[in-house]
């Protein structure tokens, strides 16, 4: 998609600190960490939302949620814990609708999140 931040970063066009990449995915670091650990594991392929992606292609769904569990093993935070978020939809906060898995981890999280 020729207008979305994220099929840019998978391009190429647009710079990302890439951790990791898998056949079907991109991971990188957010540009706005709210904790140590704040990864982005997105699909090349461009899905909107989490739901759309479940519906489409639910392997590479769970090769989004693996690629997470990666990054969380890479950045040692696999066994203390970590969150995985799919932030769906403006109200729930998502504002790149290219979907995408956040790992937050390395520190205390508080739950219920606001
Ligand atoms: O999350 C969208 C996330 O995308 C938000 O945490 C900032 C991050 N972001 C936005 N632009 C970039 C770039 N260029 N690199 C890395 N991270 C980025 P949402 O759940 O949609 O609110």
């Amino acid at each position: 998609m020729t207008d979305c931040l994220f099929c840019k970063i998978v391009s190429g066009d647009v710079p990302a600190k890439i951790v990791r990449e898998s056949a079907g995915t991109v991971a990188f670091r957010d540009i706005n960490p709210q904790a140590p650990t704040h990864v982005l594991v997105i699909p090349r392929d461009h899905h909107p939302t989490v739901g759309e992606l479940a519906a489409s292609d639910v392997e590479l769904l769970a090769e989004v949620v693996r690629e997470a569990h990666q990054v969380a093993v890479d950045d040692g935070i696999a066994e203390t814990g970590y969150r995985v978020v799919f932030n769906t939809g403006a109200q729930a906060g998502q504002t790149v609708f290219h979907v995408h898995a956040h790992v937050l981890g390395g520190r205390g999280l508080n739950w219920p999140p606001g």
